[in-house]
């Protein structure tokens, strides 16, 4: 079978607060997680791009929203929403994302599927809980990335991705997890239709 990856994303603006965002209207694939659970690596991965997000060891703070074209097609777009849960983020900080990403999700029409990325050893931590339930009754369908599976052993994996599905239960939206390594690649598939079927 020929592979859905590397797919083509083409990085098309970036926005800083909710007026910039462009018209509702296409579809929309929203990627977030914890800073740190390996976002960005995940988006290059898939592009096979190194340069079209920016990783980094210590947890960032950039409270952007970046637009990417999937395929060449103007209609579909991933967007790389600001990542969660950084502990030593001020209040003031914490407030603002949390404002810029339920306003996107609870308003955006185009918004039809979102894609969550854990690091397998912390999945459902708190943070992700309260993205969770801004996404509950909403029209859309989720993908959890149980991410940095290299880290572990099969075994511990396996135990991780039960202990996920049983948490999920509680998210009818959720149609999808799926181990994965954004740094051997494995598992990256599955996350590419997702995306783009
Ligand atoms: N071992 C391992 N490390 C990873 C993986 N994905 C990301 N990382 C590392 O985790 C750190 C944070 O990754 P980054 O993509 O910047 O996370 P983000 O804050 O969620 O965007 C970086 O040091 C990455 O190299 C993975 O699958 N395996
Ligand atoms: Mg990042």
């Amino acid at each position: 079978m020929k592979s859905i990856l590397p797919i083509n994303l083409a990085f098309e603006r970036v926005v800083g607060n909710l007026a910039q965002l462009p018209f509702d209207e296409g579809i929309e694939i929203a990627v977030c997680g914890r800073s740190n659970s390996g976002k960005s690596s995940i988006i290059n991965a898939l592009g096979n791009n190194k340069k079209l997000a920016k990783t980094s060891k210590t947890p960032g703070r950039t409270q952007t929203v970046n637009f990417f074209t999937v395929n060449d097609d103007p209609q579909t777009k991933l967007v790389d929403l600001p990542g969660y849960g950084y502990a030593k983020a001020s209040k003031q900080d914490q407030n603002n994302w949390a404002q810029l990403v339920e306003s996107y999700l609870l308003g955006r029409q185009c918004l039809k599927k979102v894609v969550v990325i854990m690091d397998i050893r912390h999945p459902f931590k708190e943070a992700d809980l309260v993205f969770l339930d801004w996404c509950k009754g909403l029209p859309i369908n989720i993908f959890i990335c149980l991410n940095k599976a290299d880290k572990l052993s099969n075994n511990q994996a396996g135990q991780s991705l039960a202990a996920a599905q049983r948490a999920s239960q509680e998210y009818p939206e959720i149609v999808h997890l799926q181990i994965c390594s954004a740094e051997k690649g494995n598992g990256l598939e599955a996350l590419g239709s997702f995306i783009t079927s």
